[in-house]
């Protein structure tokens, strides 16, 4: 809802700002620098602009137009950049919707739970994750509050624990849930893009729980907001799941 808070309360030329700043940042460079105006908006989406909660309707249905358009323009094979060791940012930032003394602390007898559209719904110990192949990658995370950081992760191609689990790969979301309340979900294209990883290493060392330990899932492709930590449950599903920040208006893509 900081969404309404901000909007109503502002003059109409911050509202095409605000509109301009959460529908073009993630498709900035796939839609180039075309902005619609605050009224071809509001006849795109059919909302009337008389009050806060129509124009927070409105952004949630255009939003969800971009997602399909950017799901439709989205190239699989396409990889994002990897780059040499030398060039991680030290120390790497740190983000959530809380403070850093807030972080969830993860129980000995942690499983990882595996529901929806899947063969085999087994829960998950740490030691049988880590035994599958495992891989690395140095990649950019870039976060929607304005900064980036290369970092290398480690883990097992999401792809492969998929197939481990049987899910149904032509469904069409997998969501996750989080230890600490937070949750989102992707497409399965992204789900079975090569460079997302379900990862348990940060530079080589066990995930620390700043970054998400036990796991985080590692998508170069997608925006920092849709790589989540502390996973606890990945479910597959054609259900829309929507997500922590989706939800209040972000757009659900959230491609990088
Ligand atoms: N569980 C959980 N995952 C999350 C978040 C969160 O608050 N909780 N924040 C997201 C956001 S907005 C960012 S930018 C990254 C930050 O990851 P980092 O702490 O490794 O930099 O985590 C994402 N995943
Ligand atoms: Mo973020």
């Amino acid at each position: 809802m900081v969404l309404k808070k901000k909007i109503v309360t502002l003059d109409q030329q911050q509202i095409i700002k605000d509109a301009a700043k959460l529908l073009d940042m993630p498709s900035r460079r796939r839609f180039g620098r075309q902005l619609l105006s605050l009224g071809g908006l509001s006849l795109l989406s059919g909302c009337s602009l008389s009050d806060g909660n129509s124009i927070e309707a409105m952004l949630m249905a255009v939003s969800r137009f971009n997602d399909g358009v950017q799901g439709w323009l989205f190239d699989p094979n396409r990889l994002a950049p990897t780059y040499p060791e030398s060039m991680i940012t030290k120390p790497f930032p740190f983000n959530a919707f809380y403070s850093e003394d807030e972080v969830p602390e993860i129980d000995d007898d942690y499983t990882l739970t595996v529901s929806g559209l899947v063969t085999r719904r087994a829960d998950w110990t740490l030691p049988a994750l880590y035994a599958l192949p495992q891989t690395s990658q140095v990649t950019r995370h870039i976060c929607v509050e304005g900064w980036s950081a290369i970092g290398k992760w480690g883990g097992v191609r999401f792809r492969d624990f998929l197939q481990r689990i049987g899910a149904d790969l032509g469904a069409k979301y997998v969501g996750f849930r989080c230890a600490d309340d937070y949750f989102t979900s992707i497409d399965m294209a992204t789900a079975l893009h090569p460079q997302t990883l379900l990862t348990f290493t940060y530079a080589d060392q066990v995930l620390p729980a700043k970054y998400g330990y036990p796991m985080k899932l590692r998508m170069p492709t997608k925006l920092g907001y849709k790589n989540p930590k502390h996973i606890t449950e990945i479910f597959v599903t054609n259900a829309y799941p929507g997500g922590y920040w989706e939800d209040q208006g972000y757009n659900w893509f959230g491609g990088s």
